[in-house]
């Protein structure tokens, strides 16, 4: 077994140094609890009160807590065993927290995907976790994501078992099915999963070729939603709004809507980020806080105006994910009436947060700053040494949240990561003297498309793999919606295909519909000069500067 469930066993990378892991147990950040013991904690001291709100659902603590320990007796009821991974391919629905709960519980690891994944993305965290089950809602906004699990599969019959939230038809293995196994063969009385275990698998957004499998465990994950509640406001008077897709680590954790439960708040899912369907919800439920992204946050604000409803509950408004404009996030407070959080953080660890309480022009301009004391942040050059106060440069950080190493992945590791245990986080950023950090850009070739993180490489892979491509090049383009566009310029060999043959080829090629170029052109060739040597780095930004600059003839 690979992992350290129950068993003296660890991945070499999840292993922080023992000087390390002592000290952030001597300063208390990593407390010994678990995910499965601090929800019963809740469910006892408040069991009527309500953790979940979605669509007509409404469950109480005590209901949480009760379905997660079916669902963890029903899992392992099943066959699966402490260690084993699943991937959880759940919208935001409440029976997200129900299974991810159970899994915790029996020391199973969810392996978190996005609802706008298909069949390539899901198959890559399939194999690279070795995975031995999937779960999925079943038919969801008008697709079949049990025709998914089937070509899965068929692809990958390790996953040897698909369970479905809401089963439709003859076959399928249901919650419901799962809780009443659960019930008739309970869980053993045995020890659960240590606080120092991988708890599940979060996923990178892939600066470089496919995604990668991010090991948290409950000690350090735990740390993070304990500290962002404090930082964030979040108690037990609060109301969430889930407007994002929960499995994302930004809601899910910062303080997200497992924060919001570890403070015994009550959490309400929103299927959509559109104000349609969150402003009726946060009059309704009294929601006090939320969580966007750029894009969003314009839409909100060009949609208030005009709205009836009434927001006055709300207090805080968290965005992060992707740059915001300071001249948006100015607006946020004239127009509604809140305190704007900036969000600046990774699946990978570090959290940067404005403070509610800093001047304007702190929230305004910057992206915040970390978590803990303990982060340890350098910015440097390209020599790795560190740049004057203010300065731009790349931002490499190490502390009790952040990882040491991706799951698996020798090359990954290599890369990503330095000799003594700093993630090179890939962001080019500015530190003032108060420890605040502002984004000016990144050193990698990944698109951050409205939050979505896209890798150019992965998606010119498929591209290359299309009959009439001779050659393609991914690159970003600044739009003032999406704060980043995709554009593939492709060279085409035999018969010229259109653009949108080339994006449906992505579509078909089983990609998330996010993947797909915004704009496709052809061109004859990619470089100007006869420069042989040009990286592929170089390639993009002089290909980027073809349609963002005006024409060498225009300028004339
Ligand atoms: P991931 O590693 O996939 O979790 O994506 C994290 C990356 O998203 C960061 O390294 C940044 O590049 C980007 N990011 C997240 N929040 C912000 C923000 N508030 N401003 C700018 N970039 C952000
Ligand atoms: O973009 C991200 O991945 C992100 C943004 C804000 C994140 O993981 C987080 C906060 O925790």
């Amino acid at each position: 077994m690979i992992f350290n469930v129950f068993d003296e066993m660890k991945p070499v990378s999840q292993i922080w140094p023992d000087d390390l892991a002592a000290r952030y147990r001597a300063a208390g950040h990593w407390r010994g609890e678990t995910f499965g013991g601090w929800l019963r904690e809740r469910a006892q001291a408040h069991p009527d009160k309500i953790a979940i709100v979605g669509g007509d659902t409404r469950w109480s603590y005590a209901e949480l807590d009760r379905r997660a320990n079916e669902m963890a007796a029903g899992l392992r009821a099943s066959g699966l065993v402490a260690g084993d991974r699943v991937v959880v391919h759940l919208p935001n629905i409440p029976e997200f927290f129900e299974v991810v709960f159970g899994l915790f519980r029996a020391g199973i690891l969810p392996v978190y995907a996005l609802p706008a994944h298909r069949i390539t993305e899901i198959a890559h965290f399939a194999s690279s976790s070795e995975a031995s089950a999937y779960v999925i809602a079943g038919r969801h906004e008008g697709y079949d994501y049990a025709e998914l699990a089937a070509e899965l599969q068929q692809r990958l019959p390790a996953v040897r078992q698909v369970f479905v939230a809401r089963p439709d038809r003859d076959g399928q293995t249901g919650f419901a099915d799962l809780a009443a196994r659960g019930r008739a063969q309970p869980l053993p009385a045995e020890a659960g999963p240590k606080p120092s275990d991988v708890a599940f698998l979060q996923i990178s957004g892939g600066s470089t070729g496919l995604s990668k499998l991010i090991p948290r465990t409950h000690d350090d994950y735990i740390y993070t939603l304990r500290e962002s509640d404090v930082i964030c406001g979040m108690d037990a008077e609060s109301v969430f709004l889930a407007a994002l897709p929960i499995a994302h680590n930004y809601p899910m954790s910062s303080p997200g809507v497992l924060g919001a439960l570890y403070a015994g708040a009550r959490v309400v899912l929103s299927p959509s980020p559109s104000p349609e369907a969150a402003f009726p919800l946060i009059e309704r439920e009294g929601v006090t806080m939320t969580s966007l992204v750029p894009p969003l946050l314009l839409v909100w604000l060009q949609a208030r105006p005009n709205s009836q409803h009434d927001l006055s509950s709300l207090k805080v408004m968290q965005v992060g994910g992707a740059k915001l404009a300071p001249e948006v996030a100015r607006r946020v407070r004239p127009v509604l009436g809140i305190t704007l959080q900036q969000v600046f953080g990774m699946a990978e660890g570090l959290v940067n947060y404005t403070r509610l309480d800093d001047p304007e022009e702190v929230i305004v301009n910057t992206q915040g700053r970390p978590i803990s004391a303990d982060d340890e942040v350098l910015v440097v050059d390209d020599l790795g040494q560190p740049v004057p106060e203010g300065e731009p440069g790349y931002l490499l950080t190490r502390g009790p949240y952040t990882i040491r190493g991706y799951h698996n992945n020798d090359s990954a590791n290599a890369r990503s990561f330095t000799e003594d245990g700093f993630y090179r986080t890939g962001d080019i950023v500015k530190r003032n003297a108060d420890g605040y950090l502002s984004v000016q850009g990144r050193a990698t070739d990944h698109i951050n498309r409205a939050g979505e993180k896209i890798s150019a490489e992965e998606i010119e892979d498929h591209l290359l793999a299309h009959p009439n491509v001779f050659d393609a090049a991914v690159v970003s383009i600044p739009d003032e919606y999406l704060g980043e566009r995709t554009c593939a310029f492709i060279i085409p060999q035999g018969e010229k295909p259109r653009g949108a043959q080339i994006k449906q080829w992505i579509r078909d090629r089983g990609l998330a519909d996010f993947k797909v170029p915004d704009q496709v052109v052809f061109v004859d060739k990619f470089a100007e000069t006869a420069a042989l040597k040009i990286s592929r780095r170089e390639l993009r930004a002089a290909l980027r500067a073809r349609l963002t600059t005006p024409e060498q003839g225009e300028q004339a």
